[in-house]
């Protein structure tokens, strides 16, 4: 790939070892003799980065000439993944940088090792905007992602007795290349205070604390285009005067920066997906602290072209991932009435049309609800505008509901009864011109469960986007083996921006001689994963045996116990030399719990014990191994992922949105054995019934069970099997046990059976190689759809009603 007019565009092993020569003598002040491996790294890095410097401003300069409508993506968390392997590849200097680094005796995979990943989100949420932010790029939507720059991401995680121990992610502790400070183009954002009237219904708000943001940006490149797009994140700062000089000369010294720290503990942490309500004051600060950031620069941005507010919606789209930049919606609404002077209802209809909201969940647990006596406290301003917005609101439901008061406290922002809170969600569809779910069931289950009111209400204002994944992160980087064996068949690299070409390859499906070389690639990424493993671990697994992954956040709905089991299963059946349906396999684990969450964290020791037992065993361990890996992140889902031949993606149906890893793993040829929830629904429909391993209840199953009554008892009574896997994890957790034979939330014991006996499925389809990779094949093929330039084009002709702007090469 060239990029033609940049300066580098040609760039010879030559010019790129020049290059990083001189960023090592003039911005690390060395030479390569006496460089230590960070002033390489760093070389490097800059040289990398340079060479998306001039896209960027060509970008940058384009976007100002065409003043065209932005997509503005809010999102608490981005999981970027290492920037090192992206930025080469979008740079296409891959080749110059290998070839430089070789001739100056420099391992690349050494520097890569020092390229630490942006850790700044909990999950597949954070993945997606990095993915989406990826593929507006790379199909030249005009967008800026903003966010804020945790000091920590989340946490590193190790196990100690097989339980897990959090350690802290100082990410930058040796700076971080890839990002450009403007240090001075700070925002100030106010928090608590009092609020004074102005005229009518407009109000000045006094704040009483305020803190600096601080924005510093890096590079969005769109591969194969020319267009760089930025993430800005947003750093805490307290203002120049915050240090208490007179206090420190009295020798206060902690007193003297209470202040510093008390305004740069906004940003320091990214919140663990806690359940816990310790902190939570903070957590929502942080939001403020974003949305207001955000929505300054989104406004600085618009004036530089534009003068009236009546063009704004058509210039902005702002899209809420998640109900944690909601209160966006209040704040806009701040800034047009209190600051702008425009009347309530110009400045509410210029306020709901800018705004979309994405759903991610569908647990009520998990929708943001705030005390209306913190934000009243914190945000007093925010309060009385958000009780103003669900005044009119009511009204209108009123009018369309008359005399029904049940339907107002369903649909009321405020929730009544005990204590009053904000309901997030509720302020989002209500300050949105649309609303979406993130795979077809999800979609379909908010508007008939969640969300349910306002999808009558206002049926035209909801839509689906199924989630996707970049194909450049997760198949070209992650498994560059199988993409050069793709180029190779399809002819050329365009099905990376085109994925829905993977299709070509199932006449592939039917030659002998591709499916040869196929499983010679999956055999090597099984080796690379078990050097892994090996080192990380010290558990030596055999790169021939199946390897069958379930890589995810802890969470009890997932399921990860119900995986558990019928490892403790097969364990009992080789262990009675019932090897029949046994093939070797290798059950790889790897996620995070929530520091907080103490369930999940049990299930998670479980795992942790059960593969002790596993691997320790001398008859079993030559048929089944067990790893944990852990500190699960984007590099070692990369790691992870191209190994993979079983997907397992076995929540319970209705509980995931959408999942994006089964999405990764299908597109890399894994087989998925799945319930119907969130996209696997899809991914079935695409790769084919005969071609996914489906067991378990469906959502209307699950809700008959339920209304039945549940007794998961009755499945230990009848299950003799069961019984022998439950009385052994009894030997090492009782609780757990007890747990499922009473409550059993999630019907791991309704759902064992039918898993288990798919299992056995699974393994005699392994036995048949030719059948197995041909399955794997029509996998890879047929999951194109799962790509998220496809997503982005989605939201594009459904929400944001954008079009590319291309940028001149
Ligand atoms: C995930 N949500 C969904 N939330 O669970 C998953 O099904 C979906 O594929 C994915 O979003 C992308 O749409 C998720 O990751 C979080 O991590 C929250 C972070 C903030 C605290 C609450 C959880």
């Amino acid at each position: 790939m060239t990029y033609v007019t940049s300066p580098h565009s040609g760039d010879t092993p030559g010019d790129f070892g020049r290059d990083l020569l001189s960023n090592l003598y003039y911005q690390r002040g060395t030479t390569l003799e006496s460089a230590s491996a960070q002033d390489t790294y760093h070389s490097l890095a800059l040289t990398v980065r340079n060479r998306l410097v001039d896209r960027y401003i060509r970008t940058a300069a384009a976007h100002y000439r065409a003043n065209p409508r932005f997509i503005y993506y809010l999102s608490a968390e981005y999981m970027l993944g290492k920037q090192l392997d992206q930025n080469l590849l979008y740079s296409g200097t891959e080749d110059s940088a290998h070839r430089a680094l070789e001739g100056l005796g420099l391992s690349s995979s050494d520097l890569d090792a020092l390229d630490v990943e942006p850790g700044l989100g909990n999950g597949g949420l954070g993945r997606l905007a990095a993915c989406l932010l990826d593929a507006m790029a790379s199909q030249d939507i005009p967008a800026v992602g903003y966010g804020i720059r945790y000091d920590f991401g989340i946490f590193k995680q190790a196990f100690q007795d097989g339980g897990q121990v959090e350690r802290p992610d100082d990410w930058t502790f040796y700076g971080n290349p890839w990002e450009f400070h403007a240090s001075d183009d700070q925002q100030t954002v106010g928090f608590y205070g009092h609020v004074e009237p102005l005229d009518g219904v407009r109000k000045s708000w006094v704040p009483g604390e305020v803190v600096l943001g601080e924005p510093s940006h890096m590079l969005v490149p769109g591969y194969g285009t020319s267009t760089v797009n930025i993430i800005r994140l947003w750093r805490a700062r307290a203002a120049r005067e915050s240090f208490d000089l007179s206090r420190f000369g009295a020798g206060q010294y902690g007193e003297a920066v209470e202040e510093i720290v008390r305004s740069e503990n906004i940003s320091k942490v990214l919140y663990p997906d806690d359940s816990t309500e310790l902190g939570r004051e903070l957590r929502l600060k942080q939001q403020h602290f974003l949305v207001t950031c955000a929505l300054r620069d989104i406004v600085r941005r618009f004036r530089l072209r534009n003068s009236d507010w009546d063009d704004f919606a058509g210039k902005v789209v702002i899209q809420l991932n998640d109900t944690h930049p909601v209160m966006a919606i209040a704040e806009l609404m701040r800034m047009l009435v209190d600051e702008e002077g425009l009347e309530w209802d110009r400045a509410w209809s210029i306020t709901r049309r800018v705004f979309a909201y994405t759903c991610h969940t569908l647990l009520p647990e998990a929708l943001e609800t705030w005390p209306v006596a913190l934000v009243q406290r914190l945000l007093p301003r925010h309060m009385e505008i958000i009780f103003l917005i669900n005044h009119l609101f009511l009204q209108e439901v009123a009018a369309r509901y008359p005399g029904d008061d049940a339907k107002l406290r369903e649909l009321s922002i405020i929730q009544e009864g005990g204590e009053q809170r904000v309901r997030m969600a509720h302020l989002a569809v209500v300050g949105s011109s649309a609303v979406n779910g993130v795979a077809e069931l999800h979609s379909r289950l908010l508007a008939a469960t969640t969300l349910r009111g306002f999808a009558e209400l206002w049926p035209g204002r909801f839509h689906n986007v199924t989630n996707g994944v970049s194909p450049r992160r997760f198949v070209r980087l992650a498994n560059p083996r199988l993409s050069g064996l793709i180029s190779e068949r399809l002819g050329g690299q365009a099905w990376l921006t085109d994925l829905d070409r993977l299709v070509e390859l199932e006449p592939a499906a039917d030659d002998s001689a591709f499916r040869e070389r196929w499983r010679e690639i999956k055999r090597l990424n099984r080796e690379d994963l078990a050097r892994h493993a090996l080192a990380a671990t010290g558990v030596a697994i055999d790169p021939d045996a199946l390897c069958d992954v379930m890589i995810k956040r802890f969470h009890e709905y997932k399921r990860q116990l119900l995986r558990v089991l019928h490892v403790v299963a097969q364990y009992h059946r080789i262990r009675r030399d019932q090897v029949v349906d046994v093939v070797p396999r290798t059950i790889v684990f790897g996620g995070k719990a929530a520091p907080g969450y103490y369930a999940a964290k049990r299930i998670m020791r479980l795992a942790n014990t059960v593969a002790d037992l596993v691997n320790e065993d001398p008859v079993v361990s030559p048929y089944l191994k067990m790893v944990f890996l852990p500190d699960y992140n984007v590099s070692r889902a990369q790691l992870i992922i191209p190994a993979a031949d079983l997907s397992e993606q076995i929540s319970l149906a209705g509980k995931e949105a959408s999942g994006t890893s089964n999405m990764k793993l299908a597109l890399n040829g894994a087989l998925t054995i799945g319930t119907l929830d969130g996209a696997n629904v899809e991914i079935r429909d695409r790769v084919g019934a005969d071609n996914f391993f489906l067991f378990g209840l469906d959502t209307t199953e699950v809700a008959a069970v339920r209304e039945r009554g549940y007794d998961p008892r009755a499945y230990y009574d009848r299950d003799a099997e069961l019984r022998e896997v439950l009385d052994t994890v009894a030997h090492y957790d009782k609780d757990i046990v007890d747990d499922l034979l009473h409550r059993d939330e999630y019907l791991t014991l309704a759902d064992y059976r039918a898993y288990v006996d798919c299992q056995d499925q699974v393994a005699r389809a392994w036995r048949d190689r030719e059948g197995w990779t041909r399955t794997s094949i029509l996998n890879t093929a047929r999951s194109g759809f799962f790509s998220s330039d496809r997503t982005v084009r989605d939201y594009c002709r459904d929400i944001w009603h954008v079009t590319p702007l291309r940028i001149d090469g």
